[in-house]
C-alpha cells in the first residue's frame, strides 16, 4: 500500500494493514529473539517481553532503525519520532494467553494522546492462531478510564484489565490476519483484543509504540529512544543511548534488513 493510502485509511478508520514491511529472513530472526529471551528469562511468559527487557537490546534497535517501518510511522505524526513502548506479545502454542478488549489508551501517561502503534507480526498471525481482533468504528470513542474497566487475573490474560464484555460487540470484530514481516498499525482509541492461542502453532507479535517527540511520558525516568528528527527541549522525556552489543548479554544476530 502507498504511504499516502496508509495514512488516508489510518486516519478514517483508525487502523491499516501493510503487508511486507520487513523481511522474511528478519521475521524470522524476531523467532529467533522470542526463544533466545525465553532461554534467558525462564520464569517470564513470552507474552510478558516487557519494554524494560527490550529497551537496552540491541537486536530491537535493529528492528527500530528499520527505515521501511519508520517512513510509515512517518506519514502518521510526522518527522521527529520516538519509541516510548516495546513489547512481545509472543503466545506459544496450545496455551498463549488472551488479551482483553481494551483501548490503548486507557492505560498510557502520555500528554496529549498523540501515538501510533506497531504491531509488527514475527510469524503468521491468523484467526487460528489468535491474531488481534479490532472492533471498527470505534477509533472515535472516548478513552475509558481504567476506574471504568474490569480487573482480570494475569495469570490467565496478557492484560489486567478490560472492557466488561457486555460493552463490546463481538460480532462486528475484525480479524487482523498477518503474514511474517507484515505490520498493522492502530490508533489508541480502537477497541481491541484477542483469544487464548489453542492452536499448535507459535504467534509472535512484537509491538512497538511510536510518539512525537512534543508528547511527554508522564512517568518518572521512563526510558525512551529517539529515532528519527529532534527532541523537543522543552518536552523532558528521557532518551536512552543506543545499546552496544555485548556478546554476553545479546544475542548475536544478522545485520539483515
Ligand atoms: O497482540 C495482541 O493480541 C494484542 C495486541 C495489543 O493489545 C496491542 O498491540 O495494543
Amino acid at each position: 500500500m502507498l504511504k499516502e493510502k496508509v495514512k488516508e485509511q489510518y486516519e478514517r478508520d483508525g487502523f491499516a494493514i501493510i503487508k511486507n514491511v520487513i523481511s522474511t529472513g528478519l521475521a524470522k530472526e524476531i523467532q529467533n529473539h522470542v526463544t533466545w529471551l525465553s532461554k534467558k528469562y525462564p520464569n517470564t511468559r513470552a507474552e510478558a517481553f516487557h519494554h524494560n527487557m527490550l529497551i537496552h537490546d540491541p537486536f530491537i534497535h535493529h528492528i527500530l532503525d528499520q527505515r521501511t517501518i519508520l517512513d510509515i510511522v512517518e506519514e502518521i505524526i510526522g518527522p521527529n519520532i520516538a519509541l516510548f513502548g516495546a513489547h512481545y506479545i509472543a503466545k506459544k502454542p496450545f496455551s498463549g494467553q488472551p488479551v482483553g478488549w481494551h483501548q490503548d489508551g486507557s492505560y498510557w501517561p502520555l500528554e496529549p494522546m498523540e501515538v501510533v502503534s506497531v504491531w509488527l507480526a514475527g510469524t503468521q498471525s491468523t484467526k487460528e492462531n489468535a491474531c488481534m481482533k479490532i472492533i471498527p468504528g470505534t477509533q472515535n470513542k472516548r478513552l475509558l478510564k481504567p476506574s471504568e474497566m474490569i480487573k482480570l487475573d494475569t495469570e490467565e490474560y496478557v492484560l489486567d484489565l478490560a472492557i466488561h464484555p457486555d460493552d463490546i460487540d463481538e460480532k462486528s470484530s475484525l480479524d487482523i490476519e498477518l503474514a511474517p514481516g507484515d505490520i498493522s498499525i492502530h490508533n489508541p482509541f480502537i477497541i481491541h483484543g484477542s483469544n487464548a492461542n489453542i492452536s499448535n502453532e507459535w504467534r509472535i507479535g512484537l509491538t512497538l509504540r511510536y510518539i512525537p517527540t512534543t508528547t511527554f511520558v508522564n512517568r518518572d525516568g521512563w526510558k525512551c529512544a529517539l529515532l528519527r528528527g529532534h527532541k523537543k527541549e522543552d518536552v523532558n522525556n528521557f532518551y536512552v543511548n543506543k545499546p552496544i552489543f555485548q556478546g554476553n548479554e545479546h544475542m548475536p544476530f544478522k545485520q539483515i534488513p
